[in-house]
């Protein structure tokens, strides 16, 4: 099915140096932005498999360096499950190839970036949940945040400015609105006016962050549960993947976006607005995971607005969706018609029940900060 691709990936697989000769090639169509593929590879005694991604360029205008955090990043999270007698290090963190002459990256004829990642054995990836499967995903990314606690910040390369400053996400959706390039934004008015009414809500996290009260500290940035491996058969949670956006961020923007997207059973861009919903015991779940890994090595006010996060995340992500959707579908990979409207709706519907349920979100938060701290 991807024949035209051989050529191409025979070729990534002498330039990194892979073992084997290509076998098969088979498309993951889960992310919104780069292309991933798993490609299977023979050699005498077996088989092997890699993670072959093509990189939106238009996204991410700087690979290389990309690559360079993500190598900084793994390095250090790879140092730590050695000091900790980790078993298990190759199914436990990502690690890119590099080329002969230290480079991450084939670039095609086209001008695409083409990477070579670990396939994490054994295990699967997917945006179907369940309270264990929320618990282990919040235990995975809390475990990545205190693994990260100690990593220099400003060693990081800001792979996309201003990613979650939901302040200017708000003006790039009101500048988009104004030049209405595609006469769309009187269809979608209702759907405008109430992200606008909701502007404080959103940006509160980011004001407060500007005013030194939460700090920023590295975060994933892009914490949706199909962004973690568990073990195909315990559902352990394994490998933390796809590391484009770690960068400097806020806590609350990390446990927000895995809660956003992970505790709506009716998913990102369902258009059936009655199935979605914030699912309060899927929340309790991640947040049963994630909070533990937090206590002790951030803040209180940190600790205090996780549910904050997922209100602000929800809005930020209606009003990236409906600011592509007024650009004309420019930058998410639109896969049904009206694809970007349909998730801002969802995005709306989302935050409209959260905001319901803001009140048993904290209370819940506090009796898992209780169960561990006594
Ligand atoms: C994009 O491609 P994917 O699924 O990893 C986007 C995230 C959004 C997400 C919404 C670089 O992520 O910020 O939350 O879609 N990534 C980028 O599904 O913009
Ligand atoms: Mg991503």
């Amino acid at each position: 099915m991807y024949g035209k691709l051989f050529p191409l990936f025979k070729t990534l697989i002498s330039e990194f140096n892979l073992k084997g000769t290509l076998l098969d090639i088979r498309c993951v169509s889960a992310g919104n932005i780069n292309d991933t593929y798993v490609a299977t590879t023979a050699y005498e005694e077996g088989e092997r498999q890699y993670l072959i991604q093509r990189v939106n360029h238009k996204v991410f205008t700087d690979p290389e360096r990309i690559a360079e955090n993500v190598g900084k990043v793994t390095d250090h999270i790879e140092a730590k499950l050695r000091q900790a007698g980790e078993p298990d290090i190759r199914r436990k963190v990502l690690r890119y190839y590099r080329k002969a002459d230290g480079s991450y990256y084939h670039i095609d004829e086209k001008g695409s970036y083409w990477r070579v990642l670990s396939y994490v054995y054994s295990s699967i990836n997917s945006s179907l949940s369940d309270a264990p499967r929320l618990r282990s995903a919040g235990l995975a990314f809390g475990e990545f945040q205190q693994q990260l606690a100690d990593f220099p910040a400003e060693e990081l390369f800001v792979t996309i400015p201003d990613f979650h400053n939901t302040k200017k996400r708000y003006e790039d959706l009101r500048a988009s609105a104004k030049a209405d390039i595609h006469n769309r934004l009187e269809s979608v008015r209702e759907e405008y006016d109430y992200l606008m009414s909701m502007e404080k809500e959103a940006v509160m996290l980011c004001e407060l962050n500007e005013q030194g009260i939460l700090p920023n500290r590295v975060v994933h940035n892009d914490t949706k549960c199909n962004n973690v491996m568990f073990d195909f058969a315990t559902g352990e949670h394994l490998a933390v993947i796809d590391l484009d956006t770690v960068m400097p961020g806020l806590v609350a923007y990390d446990f927000g976006d895995a809660v956003r997207f992970a505790a709506n059973p009716g998913g990102e861009d369902n258009p059936d607005l009655d199935a979605i919903y914030l699912d309060i015991e899927y929340y309790t779940a991640f947040a049963d995971g994630f909070v533990p890994c937090l206590l002790g090595s951030v803040t209180d006010k940190e600790i205090e607005t996780l549910p904050d996060g997922v209100l602000a995340i929800t809005l930020e992500l209606a009003a990236r969706f409906l600011k592509d959707y007024l650009d004309g579908d420019v930058y998410f990979k639109c896969k049904m018609p009206n694809h970007n409207l349909i998730r801002t709706k969802a995005q709306i519907a989302l935050a409209k029940d959260v905001c319901s349920k803001m009140p048993i979100m904290r209370r819940r938060l506090k009796g898992i900060i209780r169960k561990f701290q006594g």
